[in-house]
């Protein structure tokens, strides 16, 4: 890391009324003393000042803050100019800042320096970087309590866990039977068992955290006009998909994001699936309509009444039975099915619902699970692999034992980014309770 002092606007590009420029530093008390004109500026006190630059020219009214280290967002001295947020104002800051030696920050430069000075570490700033990209309510909640360390006390509780577990291993090899606690082979498996038990928990909710994070993908499927566009329209509300009584109008999937219920969705409507089509578009339409479902959380499969007497074998946990045009019809005798009109809304709550008990179920738990990403999921499934290496080795291997459970904690450490070989050997033998 570098001992440079840094900046950059922390506050959203374009006009606003307020702009927030944040600057990092190893020393800027001098730097505050002189921008806000006084001695001994009181560290988090809103300052009110004419910021002035070299030369002496007022550049704006601003309120300046100043947070000593380490009590900042980065450990170090921390200034921040809130401006107004005109770029004009911003771009001559940006200028008498650098005119006195300060560079602009480098994108994630200041996290950065929070993870070196200790106040985050890896799993927090995974938290802080889902929060920052958070479009609705579900998403908030779930990156806030991952920036506030609830991953990280959960992935250090599992990490010293396996090094307790590694050392213990190694031990019954370095000491007498006698010496050990009874049964500290079993015991030692017992608790690898578990710890691989709860890491594969945590991997099965990767779907769920994934779509928390980057949307649900729902798609739209069903045979050619059945009204999979006129049912995309009717739940976003707007005209978005070509609605025609020809047989396969849509030949594209069509996709749109909405907020249900605070999950982020990504609705996709599908070109109609059928065998006997010899357009050439049609069939290439078709496919990614098959790679749609592939890759869907959640199928809403619309039928028409006349396929819907085997419906139920087509049927699974992520598919939602649809019957469109309840309005054509005089009788609703499939009770597996979701009635519906695109045309008269008729049952359009009823789907909704149902949409949204989906997705409740597919997240349950989720505010208490580990919010996995793709860095965090490959090392989580490192772990994963060791675990099992150990549970499967025979007999009395111990030391191998040792070292695959060791190398899980390294894994798990590479997650928090706090890992060093020398962390695993530092549990040592002698500071084990070996009831001796
Ligand atoms: N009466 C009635 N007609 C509907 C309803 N929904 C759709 N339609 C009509 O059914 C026809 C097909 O609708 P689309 O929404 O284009 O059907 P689709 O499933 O997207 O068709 P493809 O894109 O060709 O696969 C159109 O003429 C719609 O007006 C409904 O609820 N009631
Ligand atoms: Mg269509």
């Amino acid at each position: 890391m570098n001992n440079d002092t840094i900046f950059a606007l922390s506050s959203g590009h374009g006009k606003s009324g307020v702009a927030v420029i944040r600057i990092s530093g190893t020393n800027l008390s001098d730097f505050m003393e002189h921008i806000v004109g006084r001695f001994g500026p009181t560290p988090r006190h809103a300052y009110f000042v004419n910021l002035t630059d070299n030369a002496g020219e007022i550049i704006d009214q601003c309120i300046v803050t100043y947070f000593a280290a380490p009590h900042s967002f980065t450990g170090e001295d921390v200034i921040e100019i809130a401006s107004h947020g005109a770029p004009a104002v911003i771009e001559k800051i940006f200028e008498f800042l650098s005119s006195n030696n300060m560079r602009m920050a480098t994108p994630g430069e200041f996290s950065r320096r929070a993870f070196y000075n200790n106040k985050m570490d890896l799993a927090d700033i995974d938290g802080l970087a889902a929060l920052l990209d958070a479009q609705t309510d579900v998403q908030r909640k779930s990156a806030l309590s991952s920036m506030m360390g609830r991953d990280s006390k959960i992935y250090d509780a599992w990490r010293s866990q396996m090094i307790e577990i590694a050392a213990y291993s190694a031990a019954i090899l370095d000491y007498d039977a006698d010496d050990l606690p009874k049964n500290i082979g079993k015991t030692v498996r017992e608790k690898i068992k578990k710890l691989y038990g709860e890491i594969d928990n945590a991997l099965s909710r990767y779907a769920a955290a994934r779509a928390v994070r980057g949307g649900f993908n729902i798609a739209l499927v069903g045979e050619p006009n059945v009204g999979k566009s006129s049912l995309f329209n009717a739940i976003l509300g707007s005209n978005r998909a070509i609605v025609s009584d020809i047989p396969g109008t849509t030949r594209d999937v069509v996709s749109a994001t909405i907020d249900i219920d605070g999950y982020l969705v990504n609705l996709s409507d599908t070109a109609g699936l059928r065998d006997n089509t010899d357009d050439k578009i049609e069939k290439i339409g078709i496919e990614r309509t098959e790679n749609e479902i592939k890759n869907a959380d959640l199928v809403l499969r619309i039928v028409s009444t006349e396929q819907s007497s085997n419906f139920k074998n087509q049927s699974s946990d992520n598919e939602i039975i649809i019957i469109n045009k309840s309005d054509l019809l005089k009788t609703k005798k499939f009770k597996d099915a979701i009635y519906v009109s695109a045309k008269t809304g008729d049952g359009m709550n009823d789907l909704m619902n149902e949409i949204r008990t989906h997705l409740h179920k597919l997240t349950d738990g989720m505010e208490n699970a580990l919010a996995i990403n793709a860095r965090t999921k490959t090392l989580l499934e490192n772990a994963h692999d060791e675990l099992k290496s150990a549970i499967d080795i025979d007999g009395e291997n111990y030391d191998l034992i040792s070292e695959h459970v060791r190398s899980a904690a390294d894994s798990i450490g590479k997650i928090l980014g706090t890992i060093t070989a020398s962390d695993v050997m530092d549990a040592t033998f002698a500071q084990l309770c070996l009831g001796k």
